[in-house]
């Protein structure tokens, strides 16, 4: 039922798996000094409880690695590029040599086993220096500063990458400024009108990079990338209803903006009646006509909203979270499963632009055991990972059915990394297990888990065997 040419893969960030934090010339990102995740407090420089200084050290092992999806069948496979290994305080004016060369390697690698790179330009790892000395995106400079980086990668790479992605879950600096907009500002004391200034200068700066990318390779595949929760009204009561409109309008605002190239007057309206005055030129409202090739997002929970104060009690989540609902089980996390929402999103986002979609996030945080199989060799039985990613592709195939214009599907953490939300190793996503813990203890030897034969033989029968 997929297509032919369906892109199945897996997905990681360079922050959250590469380590060398500090080799080749590399600045330090914001990463680097937020040892205990998003809700930590941030040091003033990296400690050496910073799992992600050394991450799985992907930097040194991706030939490894690379072999083990080429070996899973992976037709795709989406990484980041660290900004501040190229530009490692973000605003000098020459790139860093040793950093490019790196990204060069990495790319040919997976061409060699005919391993398509998906690359998103900016994963939560803005330079910290740009955090530190311009207050990250709420500063207009960084438009400029984005535009060099993304034109030197562009045209370093622009015959070994073809498809890319803006920002990482561009949407999530409403919840999370320092990880997703590297502003520094503590957010108690963040202004909503510089929030959404800090928003805005995303959105410019990503149709900028559509705009420039088209002209260097008018191949190029240029996508948006936002976080995305089905919000359900928690009751059938119209006012939740509206409640899990208005809850949702807040995040589609950033896919409308990139497909449509122009503000909906919701979020006009939003701004409006809550005192946010943001300064945006003519010539920010030309650029944002450059519009997306196709629309990705990450997909792991969905949230229920209210209009009844009562009610409305914050569970666990992907960053944004919401009401939990009480029809659904959780992980370990608290992150809610709903597969049937998966196919619920595909449906909302097509029909609402009727453009190529991918899912370039989903998975499950779990803790794994290390035993030995019935070959000998140290594998882990990871029977709950495989049950819920074929509960999630089988609501794929009945999007594909719906009429769904679904390009490809990149798993997340398919090796096990760093987690973005607690920067705990012990939430493993992946289908090859890596030997390091967060006492910093480990051989960082690679293991394939139960799913890793599973989901080569899901790759190799196009989804029809799951
Ligand atoms: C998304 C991020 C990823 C990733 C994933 C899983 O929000 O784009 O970077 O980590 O969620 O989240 P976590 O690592 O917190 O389990």
């Amino acid at each position: 039922m997929f297509p032919e040419n369906f892109l199945w893969g897996g997905a990681v960030a360079a922050n959250q798996c590469e380590g060398a934090y500090n080799e080749d010339g590399k600045g330090l990102s914001i990463q680097d000094v937020l040892p205990h995740g998003v809700k930590g407090p941030r040091t003033e420089k990296p400690t050496e409880d910073n799992m992600k200084l050394v991450g799985i050290d992907f930097y040194h092992h991706y030939k490894e690695d690379i072999k083990l999806f080429a070996e899973m069948g992976f037709k795709v496979f989406r990484t980041s590029i660290a900004w501040s290994r190229i530009f490692p305080k973000g605003d000098e004016e020459t790139p860093n040599e040793a950093g490019l060369k790196f990204y060069d390697d990495l790319f040919d690698e997976c061409r060699k086993y005919g391993i398509e790179p998906l690359v998103t330009l900016s994963h939560y790892e803005t330079p910290l220096y740009l955090a530190e000395h311009y207050d990250g995106w709420v500063n207009r400079d960084l438009i400029g500063f984005y535009k060099r980086y993304v034109m030197t990668v562009f045209n370093r790479y622009k015959d070994k990458v073809k498809y890319w992605l803006t920002f990482n879950e561009i949407n999530s600096i409403l919840e999370s400024p320092f990880m997703s907009g590297g502003i520094n500002t503590p957010k108690e004391e963040l202004s909503q009108s510089d929030l959404y200034q800090a928003v805005h200068h995303e959105l410019v700066a990503s149709a900028w990079a559509t705009k420039i990318g088209h002209e260097i390779n008018p191949d190029f595949k240029i996508g948006c990338m936002i976080l995305s929760m089905p919000v359900y009204p928690l009751t059938a009561e119209p006012s939740d209803v509206l409640a899990a409109m208005e809850q949702d309008h807040k995040n589609m605002m950033f896919a409308d903006v990139h497909v449509r190239g122009y503000y909906p007057g919701y979020a006009k309206r939003y701004m409006r009646e809550n005192g946010i005055s943001i300064s945006v030129t003519d010539e920010d409202m030309e650029i944002l006509k450059n519009t997306v090739d196709f629309v990705s997002f990450s997909y792991y929970v969905s949230v229920c909203a209210t209009a009844d104060p009562k009610k409305n009690v914050r569970g666990e989540g992907n960053l944004l979270g919401g009401v939990p609902n009480p029809y659904l089980k959780a992980s370990d996390w608290g992150w809610q499963i709903d597969p049937k929402g998966l196919r619920y999103v595909l449906n909302t986002l097509w029909d609402r632009y009727q453009k190529p979609l991918f899912i370039v996030e989903n998975g499950l945080g779990a803790m794994d055991k290390l035993v030995q199989g019935a070959d000998g060799e140290m594998t882990v039985e990871d029977d709950y990972r495989i049950e819920y990613l074929r509960d999630h592709i089988r609501q794929m195939e009945e999007a594909v059915k719906d009429g769904v214009d679904l390009m490809g599907y990149t798993t997340w953490g398919c090796i096990d990394l760093v987690s973005a939300s607690t920067a705990e190793l012990r939430k493993r996503y992946g289908f090859i297990y890596v030997d390091r813990n967060d006492d910093g203890s480990g051989t960082l030897k690679r293991y394939k888990k139960k799913s890793f034969h599973w989901y080569k033989k899901v790759i190799e029968t196009n989804g029809r065997e799951l």
